[in-house]
């Protein structure tokens, strides 16, 4: 699949805060990883996020899976976040109706909005759930991706769901930066410009018998032409040396990007 633009390039076709900053820090750190960091304790999830952090352009988060979670958390991620330069991304998959999707984003313990430059949401309940999140997170220069497609086995974001969201997309470009998909969902020459992230990468296994579903780097970015690859347990798993794994992720990640424009 031909790339037309670089990441960097790109950044001038939103309007969107988070997406030009992710644009930008992608081009000038050199990668297109992000690392979904699903530990379940405090101390886990710094040390991991300090070793991958200098490879990685994005930190993916499931807050609220860790067991010891206080605000300190939060601080302490907000200093490696400046110390290697990377983004944050609470995958939250909010799906529900925009009064409460507000809240569930800028209030309760976690407080959302006011640390993570990303976040993302099921399309399921229609437009008010982008209205409810935007009202939050678009003056704090925050960014939305929808789930159009997911990497599970047997996902029923396919179709015209798919098709769907990527209606719902076009109609609030100012706060939704792009999807999670396994694929690029709109052509080059499209007016709108999306940032596509696609889980479920891995180099080693196919599956993880919980019904995740792998592929490669090069399956991801160079075959489909998604724009990030997010990677879990392939770089933290039990036994692996987090730095090692990381930059092997990056390089593949990135091998795959530049192949794609030598196209
Ligand atoms: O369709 C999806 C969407 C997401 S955001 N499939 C996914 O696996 N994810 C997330 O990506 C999932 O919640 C997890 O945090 C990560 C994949 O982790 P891994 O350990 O399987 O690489």
């Amino acid at each position: 699949m031909i790339l037309k633009k670089k990441y960097g390039e790109r950044a001038e076709n939103f309007s969107n805060k988070a997406a030009r900053e992710l644009l930008s820090l992608i081009d000038r750190k050199k990668t297109n990883l992000s690392l979904a960091l699903d530990v379940t304790t405090k101390r886990e999830f710094l040390e991991i996020a300090d070793k991958a952090g200098p490879y990685i352009c994005l930190l993916k988060t499931h807050i609220d899976i860790l067991v010891d979670f206080d605000q300190d958390l939060i601080e302490q991620l907000k200093e490696l976040k400046t110390k290697h330069d990377f983004m944050i991304f609470e995958d939250r998959k909010f799906a529900d109706i925009g009064n409460t999707v507000k809240h569930q984003y800028s209030k309760g313990i976690y407080k959302i909005s006011e640390w993570a430059d990303i976040t993302n949401a099921h399309p399921l309940p229609g437009d008010g759930i982008v209205s409810g999140l935007k009202e939050v997170g678009l003056s704090l220069g925050r960014g939305l991706l929808l789930l159009a497609e997911m990497s599970s086995k047997g996902s029923l974001a396919t179709g015209t769901y798919t098709e769907a969201a990527i209606e719902m997309a076009r109609r609030h470009k100012d706060f939704v930066i792009g999807f999670i998909a396994g694929r690029k969902l709109i052509s080059d020459d499209d007016k709108d410009d999306f940032i596509v992230m696609s889980p479920g990468v891995g180099l080693d296994v196919s599956m993880d018998g919980l019904g995740q579903q792998y592929r490669t780097p090069r399956n991801v970015i160079l075959e489909s032409g998604s724009d990030i690859i997010i990677v879990g347990r392939g770089i933290y798993g039990s036994g692996k040396d987090i730095a090692v794994e990381a930059q092997r992720y990056r390089d593949a990640g990135w091998e795959a990007y530049s192949q794609r424009l030598m196209n």
